[in-house]
This record gives C-alpha cells, sequence and structure tokens, in this order.
C-alpha cells in the first residue's frame, strides 16, 4: 500500500521535506520522532539542496546550535517540547540550551558539506556557510579523538547503540546483554503507540537503553567518567566508517575553503584510522565487524554497518572483492539489497527495526561507495533496489527486504531526501 495515496514523484517527495519542517530544522516524521536528529537532518539537507538550498544550509546551521562547549553534536536536539516522544529533555538531564541528548550519532555532516559544497547553484552562499560551518565540524571530529579514543588508537568508541543509528542491531547483542538495569529510571514508551511491536525493539532492549541512560544522567555526562565507567563501550563499524569518511571530506574542505590551521591533525586522524581498521575486519563474514573493548572480543555478524567499508575506503583490493561476494550471496538469500543483518544469519529478522530490513540512508552509503570501488553493478543493484521498494510503497523509514511491505514510520523525511538527492 502507497503512504498515504501519494504517488512517489519529485512533488511528493519535497512534500514530505515540507510537512516535516519545523522552521528551520527537519523532524524525521511527525508524532513517532518529533525533533532534531543529527543523521536525519545530515540526510534531509542533501534533499532540500535539490529545491531549496538557503532551507538546507539552514538546516546544518540549526544542528550546530545544539553543539557542546566541549565540540560534541547531540543525537537530538530538542528545540520545542513534544510529548510525543520518550525520552524527552527531562530524562536525558543535560544542561546544553537548546535541551539535547546526552550522546552523539554517525557523524555524516563534513561529508553532507562537501556533497552540497559541490552540487551547489548558489556558489557565494555555499562558501559563505561552509566557511560559518566548517570549524563546527573540526571542533565536532576533535571531540570523537579527545572523548572517544583518548589513547589514540585510531578507532572511537561509542557507549549507547543509539549512538551506532542501528539501535536494536544484532551487533549489540552480547555487549547489552552485559548492561545491568539495576540503575533504571522509571520509563514510558510512546514508539509503540504509532507502530506495530514486531518492526520495533524488545522491551529488554529499552530498559537497558534506559538504563545507560540513567547512568550516564547521574554521572552529569562527564566524558572522563563515562569513559572510565560505561558498562558498554565498543567500536561499532557504522561509526567509525562514517568519521574516517567524514575525516578526507574534511581534509578535502580545508583544501578547498584554503584554510590550513588543521591540516596536520587531520591528516593524523586519517593515517592512525586506516591502519586501525584491520582490527575491525572479518574475513569469515565479509565485512567490517564490532570489537567490544569492555571484553576485548570481535562481534561475529555480517550487518549492513560493516559494508561501510567501501564508504569509508578503508577496503583493500582482496576486502573489497571479499564484502562483494557477501553481498552477493545477500542478494540471493533476498529480493531487495541491502538487509541490515545478513538474511544468512540465524539472528536475522526480517520485519524488526534494525536487526533485517533495508534502509535508506545506508543503501545510499553503500552504493555510492561501491561506485567508487567501480563496482558499478552491484551499485546500481542497491540504488535500483531501493528505488523499487520507494516505488512499491512510498516513503517509508524502511522496509522487509523481500515482501518489499513498507514499515516504521511513513512520510519519512530520509527517505524523501533519498530519492531526492540520491535516486531520481
Ligand atoms: C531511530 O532511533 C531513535 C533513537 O535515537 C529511536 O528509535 O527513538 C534510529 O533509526 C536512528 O538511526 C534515527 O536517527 C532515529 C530518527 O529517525 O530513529
Amino acid at each position: 500500500m502507497l503512504d498515504q495515496g501519494s504517488s512517489v514523484t519529485r512533488e511528493n517527495a519535497q512534500r514530505v521535506l515540507r510537512d516535516n519542517d519545523r522552521g528551520g530544522y527537519t523532524v524525521p516524521t511527525a508524532r513517532l520522532y518529533p525533533y532534531q536528529w543529527l543523521w536525519d537532518s545530515g540526510f534531509s539537507a542533501l534533499g532540500w539542496q535539490t529545491f531549496n538550498e538557503p532551507r538546507a544550509w539552514e538546516e546544518l546551521r540549526r544542528l550546530a546550535t545544539g553543539q557542546w562547549p566541549d565540540g560534541m553534536i547531540p543525537h537530538i536536539i530538542f528545540h520545542k517540547v513534544d510529548p510525543n516522544y520518550s525520552p524527552g529533555p527531562g530524562a536525558w538531564g543535560t544542561s546544553h540550551q537548546p535541551p539535547t541528548s546526552g550522546i552523539s550519532q554517525p557523524p555524516v555532516l563534513a561529508t553532507h558539506l562537501r556533497w552540497m559544497l559541490e552540487c551547489t547553484c548558489d556558489q557565494a552562499l555555499a562558501e559563505k556557510t561552509a566557511r560559518e560551518l566548517y570549524p563546527v565540524l573540526v571542533r565536532a571530529h576533535r571531540w570523537w579523538r579527545a572523548a572517544r579514543d583518548p589513547e589514540r588508537t585510531g578507532l572511537v568508541a561509542i557507549y549507547h547503540p543509539w549512538e551506532s543509528g542501528m539501535d536494536n542491531s544484532a551487533m549489540w547483542d552480547t555487549p547489552m546483554a552485559n548492561v545491568p538495569t539495576d540503575i533504571l529510571d522509571p520509563y514510558e514508551r510512546r514508539d509503540t503507540a504509532y507502530i506495530a511491536v514486531d518492526q520495533r525493539p524488545q522491551k529488554s532492549d529499552y530498559d537497558r537503553y534506559m538504563a545507560l541512560v540513567t547512568r550516564f544522567k547521574r554521572a552529569g555526562w562527564d566524558p572522563e567518567v563515562l569513559w572510565a565507567e560505561t558498562p558498554f563501550k565498543v567500536l561499532d563499524p557504522t561509526t567509525n566508517c562514517v568519521l574516517h569518511r567524514a575525516d578526507r571530506d574534511l581534509l578535502a574542505l580545508s583544501d578547498q575553503l584554503g584554510i590550513e590551521n588543521d591540516r596536520a591533525e587531520i591528516e593524523g586522524w586519517i593515517a592512525r584510522g586506516r591502519t586501525a581498521f584491520s582490527r575491525l575486519w572479518s574475513e569469515t563474514q565479509g565485512c567490517y565487524v564490532p570489537l567490544d573493548m569492555l571484553t576485548g572480543e570481535k562481534i561475529e555478524i555480517g550487518t549492513s554497518g560493516g559494508m561501510l567499508g567501501f564508504y569509508a575506503g578503508v577496503a583493500d583490493d582482496a576486502q573489497a572483492k571479499r564484502m562483494v561476494q557477501a553481498l552477493e550471496e545477500w542478494g540471493r538469500a533476498v529480493r531487495y539489497l541491502v538487509p541490515s543483518t545478513s538474511p544468512l544469519d540465524l539472528r536475522f529478522e526480517p520485519r524488526r527495526y534494525w536487526r533485517g530490513p533495508v534502509w535508506p540512508n545506508v543503501n545510499w552509503m553503500i552504493g555510492v561507495g561501491l561506485a567508487e570501488y567501480g563496482f558499478s553493478d552491484l551499485a546500481r543493484r542497491v540504488r535500483e533496489d531501493l528505488r523499487s521498494l520507494i516505488q512499491s510503497s512510498g516513503f517509508y523509514e524502511y522496509w522487509e527486504p523481500t515482501t518489499s511491505e513498507g514499515l516504521g514510520g511513513a512520510h519519512f523525511s530520509w527517505t524523501a531526501a533519498t530519492w531526492l538527492a540520491w535516486i531520481d
């Protein structure tokens, strides 16, 4: 069934972004997610740019208003309190104005800023805003290193599954099983008021999500305490691939804008990161996998996040070929690429959120990476599969990878943006 009866056209995709516009920032979808999310907004900006450039830049400028003094860009900015979403600002208990969450999300922004600078039809506005945002992004990348890789290993840690953006991915089953729920403020779930429970995380997941938030809040969100005491500390392939790609784009931006000061520092991040990725490679899975810093164990599972090695540009020839082989196997097991968990894995759940469905923003990143590596047939399949999914059901949040059923929220911003900026 098509989302709200609307056919999939450029005009309707624009309408989704307009409908989700709350005056300078775009919510992922009404009611279910009524705030500004970091990586959603990054993708929305690329969509806006195709028909309203000033509005696209405004999206990123509003994200910058959430940046903490230490450089972190939080994963949610609560511009206007809305009871439809939980956990809201009170549950996070951070002290920033505007109120924000206390964790971050995959840092797509430098890559998107570069994309926007390259696609602009208004060079003067683009350059002016890029100059304003560039230092914001340097501070954000510096924060990842200082707070999340203080030992300078080249890979950054996440403290919460929400930071990966892939909330209930099967990647997190083992490390989440070690998160105690003895400290847990009472909380209420709102998501299942709008979405069928079999498409959302389980209660046991939410207890742990909220136990982590409660614990960090009681630690006053102090980065040093969090580093020392977090019961969830993982090297996530998605976050690290997105950050590595964004480092390379930040360096390119510094060239383009003629800003010399930070070059050596950014080059250092890139060099250390490139070498460190070998720690996350799994020949068995044919992709990158997480590493649990608290146990020292790699988490053996194939996921779409692990396929972002193309996008990061870190896979050597042999690794790239192995990833292609794995993706082709996945593509024979389901109709539509790229399922969020390998369909050959027992933990694959084709309808449940980040445990199986296809996600538009991830297809976009994998497709871009595949094309850059010269795997044009597979890149085309990843894009065309997404086109078919959107055409069959509309601008959904995610899809069942064989039946093409649209799942989760409808009228979804990053789906409309993907359509506008990458597919159409
Ligand atoms: C989902 O995550 C939020 C928590 O951040 C939630 O379920 O409440 C994820 O899909 C995440 O990647 C996304 O940014 C967010 C908003 O679309 O929703």
